[in-house]
């Protein structure tokens, strides 16, 4: 049998009585009686103090600050007074912890307070439930991704976060000062996952931060985010990694919609089921949807925000929350994509979610001279690359696969304002700190 906690912070004693831990949300003395909400992770419950029966617990609860936490032994009641139809009569309170006054931040206040102050005090903002409840879905979202690429057969693999290149362009490395040498951190599991490939793993999948070195302040990007990449051997095209994202994403959005009932419900949100196939539009349609909306964009311009927003805008009319993007100009795509031969195009895609690019990938170019032949037209020296480029030496399967930022999966899923709100300790160009 697995060894389980307790799964609530509420205990019965033998003889009948309750024991609560937690934080003192409120109190409300109205002299004679005393009424203290305490929360814990599960929620809030009331205690009811009465100054003539209980005159020292009342004494020593009553003085307490909010968000000090003590521990409660007493008897529970039923009362229709509660919104839970219970509260507790107090035999017993210690003090854990006082809280100093004032608070950096409320918890219940219906005070707006703003994102910087929220993040620098992060650990106020996620005592109130509707925040929480986005980091428990997070939670809910890595554990259904595994339990679907398990089914589908994949490994889970953990490759490196200090590496000598880059997979997805200069511009966005960062720089680490290895025992005198440069390194980078990850940009992608991009080279590993495709190495892989070559060992005879067929399917693997990675569920791992990574890093990017973007300059922008937008409220989608961060310069550290969780990558859930994926990498499979033996296809045909890039449909087929396409068909695999799909799949997975389907699971995962019908699992978060059974599994995280409480938190959608304390956050009054629902999760859109699209059936799948996803719909497909390719990049040139795009192209001349954003242009006609009035934007300028030239072929191989990535959409870009606004452009994203436009096709986003067009499907949601249709009612399509999900779909693809495909044949983008090879030009516009990293060196691994494979290009389609006699076409601009390549085999790649982008998956947008609600006029966002959640994720990209496509089929690689496995064939080793072509591969070389790619690293330098992209003006990148193949040397910087033979630790990758060994891999396709000696017999490499066709393969594809993706990444998909899960924050922009869980941001879009939710409709939240800001990617940061769904990483509990974001990164950006002016936020290193907490
Ligand atoms: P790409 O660079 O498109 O592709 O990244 C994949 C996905 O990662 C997310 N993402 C980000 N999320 C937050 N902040 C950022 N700054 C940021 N940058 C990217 C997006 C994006 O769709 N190696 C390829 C994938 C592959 O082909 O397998 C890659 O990294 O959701």
């Amino acid at each position: 049998m697995v060894a389980t906690y307790r799964d609530s912070n509420t205990i019965t004693a033998d003889d009948g009585t309750v024991v609560v831990r937690g934080w003192i949300q409120d109190i409300r003395n109205l002299g004679g009686i005393s009424f203290v909400t305490l929360r814990d992770r599960f929620g809030t419950i009331q205690l009811t103090l009465i100054k003539k029966i209980i005159p020292e617990i009342f004494a020593k609860v009553t003085r307490l600050t909010r968000e000090s936490v003590i521990v409660v032994t007493g008897d529970v009641k039923v009362s229709n007074q509660t919104e839970l139809g219970l509260e507790i009569i107090p035999s017993d309170v210690k003090v854990y912890s006082e809280a100093i006054t004032p608070l950096p931040m409320g918890v219940i206040d219906k005070v707006n307070v703003d994102m910087s102050t929220r993040l620098n005090n992060r650990f106020i903002d996620i005592r109130k439930a509707e925040i929480k409840a986005i980091f428990e879905l997070k939670s809910i979202m890595s554990q259904l991704i595994v339990e679907v690429m398990n089914s589908n057969g994949f490994t889970q693999v953990y490759t490196p976060k200090i590496g000598s290149s880059g997979a997805e362009g200069g511009s966005t490395l960062f720089s680490v000062n290895y025992f005198g040498k440069k390194a980078f951190l990850a940009q992608s599991p991009q080279l590993y996952k495709q190495i892989l490939m070559s060992t005879g793993m067929d399917k693997v999948f990675e569920l791992g931060p990574v890093f990017r070195a973007e300059q922008s302040n937008t409220n989608r990007h961060v310069t550290e985010f969780i990558s859930f990449d994926g990498e499979m051997s033996w296809i045909e095209r890039e449909e087929d990694v396409m068909h695999m994202v799909e799949t997975v994403l389907d699971y995962v959005l019908k699992g978060i919609s059974e599994r995280g009932k409480k938190q959608l419900e304390i956050l009054k949100k629902e999760v859109k089921i699209q059936p799948i196939p996803y719909p497909v539009i390719t990049y040139a349609e795009c192209l001349k949807i954003v242009n006609d909306a009035g934007l300028k964009l030239k072929n191989c311009d990535d959409l870009g925000t606004e452009g994203e927003k436009i096709i986003g805008d067009v499907m949601s009319k249709k009612g399509v929350d999900f779909y693809f993007i495909t044949e983008y100009p090879e030009e516009s795509k990293p060196f691994y994509i494979m290009e389609k031969d006699g076409t601009s195009y390549s085999f790649s895609f982008d998956l947008d979610y609600k006029g966002q690019e959640i994720s990209s990938g496509g089929q690689r170019e496995h064939r080793y001279d072509r591969l070389v032949e790619r690293i330098q037209k992209k003006g990148l020296n193949p040397d910087d690359f033979t630790f990758y480029t060994d891999a396709f030496k000696y017999g490499m399967p066709p393969h594809g696969g993706w990444g998909i930022g899960i924050e922009r999966l869980l941001t879009k899923m939710l409709d939240l304002p800001n990617i940061r709100e769904a990483i509990i300790f974001p990164r950006d160009p002016s936020r290193i700190s907490p």
